[in-house]
């Protein structure tokens, strides 16, 4: 079928939903220009078909629309709407023939997005200034994409970033802060300007010494081997973006080591982890809660699986 064909049809279809009422935000159809050629319109404006079509959808992901009940002619409708309230998984979400019907699939969509954007976007430079937080970089030198697929890279600092702590970093401090992108940006934007102060009055309180804090862009978990051998801390502390699910990005974990040196493995390390606002572990007490992990780990000279042996 070639391409005015094409548009004839959809033309068509378009004047019997108008005439039917079916669409709103009519606009008078202008001249007959192919509905694959639209006109240009200004950024901001919703995006128009050729006839004057305004598509206005509302916002998939409103709460309201998040959790509707679109299971046609369900048998026990107010079963059905209790067990939508009951969890936040997807259910009775209905289907057109074996397919998601094109609310689920836009809110799908959506959340998709959400977790695209947190996963390649980097932490805003304004935040990490706020904090005096210096950026250095691991073994990553591809991007993002790179920084997905080698994981191994991501836990070794490059010599640049060892020579800049060499230079910047107080050696030997009790506690090292440190603030790792790790897989979610927006989570180190969600929680930093709470857990941040948190930390540091609670380590200064516990009459502890505070080391230099600093960013690591394309940061995992295992560098805090790395940063163990480069600063000598007692404990590290690590805020890093956890793995986005789907519409949630803003969730943080502290992953603490004590005396952290190469080789080892996460058996030495602890976390507090799913911190956010509202439904996760809240960061002002997650703040507090790893400070006295890191006084436990200092009295036991010990973190991971040897900590919980020694205060068992
Ligand atoms: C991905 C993941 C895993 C993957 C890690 C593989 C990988 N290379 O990414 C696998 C499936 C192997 C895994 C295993 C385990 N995990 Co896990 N994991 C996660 C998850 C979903 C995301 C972690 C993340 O985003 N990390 C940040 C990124 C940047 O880190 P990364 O450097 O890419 O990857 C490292 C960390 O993920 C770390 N890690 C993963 N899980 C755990 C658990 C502990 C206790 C530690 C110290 C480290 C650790 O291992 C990776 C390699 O170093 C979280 C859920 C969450 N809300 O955070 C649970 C989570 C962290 N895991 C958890 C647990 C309990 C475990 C296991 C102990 C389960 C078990 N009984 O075997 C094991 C421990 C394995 C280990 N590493 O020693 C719990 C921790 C709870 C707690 N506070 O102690 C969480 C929070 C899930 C939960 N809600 O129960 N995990």
């Amino acid at each position: 079928m070639d391409d005015a064909k094409l548009n004839e049809i959809v033309e068509s279809v378009v004047r019997q939903l108008i005439a039917a009422g079916a669409v709103s935000g009519i606009q008078p159809a202008g001249a007959a220009v192919p509905l694959n050629q639209p006109a240009p319109a200004p950024i901001s404006a919703p995006p128009t078909s050729n006839l004057g079509l305004t598509i206005d959808l509302p916002d998939p992901t409103s709460e309201d629309l998040r959790y509707k009940a679109r299971v046609k002619n369900p048998c026990d409708p107010a079963a059905l709407t209790e067990l939508i309230n009951s969890t936040t998984a997807r259910i009775g979400v209905g289907r057109a023939g074996p397919r998601y019907n094109t609310a689920s699939l836009l809110l799908f969509q959506g959340d998709h997005a959400v977790t695209q954007d947190a996963l390649y976007r980097d932490i805003d430079q304004k935040l990490l200034d706020e904090f005096g937080l210096f950026t250095v970089q691991t073994n990553v030198t591809g991007g993002k994409e790179q920084f997905l697929l080698r994981p191994d890279l991501g836990r070794q600092l490059s010599d640049e970033a060892k020579r800049t702590l060499a230079d910047k970093c107080i050696k030997k401090p009790n506690v090292q802060l440190v603030v790792g992108d790790g897989l979610s940006a927006a989570a180190i934007e969600a929680n930093l300007r709470q857990i941040f102060p948190v930390i540091k009055q609670g380590v200064q309180a516990a009459g502890l010494t505070m080391g230099t804090p600093f960013h690591i862009k394309y940061c995992r978990v295992g560098v805090m081997n790395d940063i163990g051998d480069a600063i000598q801390p007692d404990v590290v502390l690590l805020l890093i973006g956890e793995r986005p699910g789907l519409g949630r990005a803003e969730s943080m974990s502290v992953y603490m080591g004590f005396k952290p040196k190469s080789g080892e493995t996460d058996a030495d390390r602890d976390v507090v982890c799913n911190i956010f606002e509202n439904g996760g572990t809240n960061p002002l007490e997650a703040g507090a809660f790893v400070v006295q992990i890191a006084q436990k780990m200092r009295q036991n000279q010990a973190s991971g699986v040897k900590l919980k042996l020694a205060t068992q």
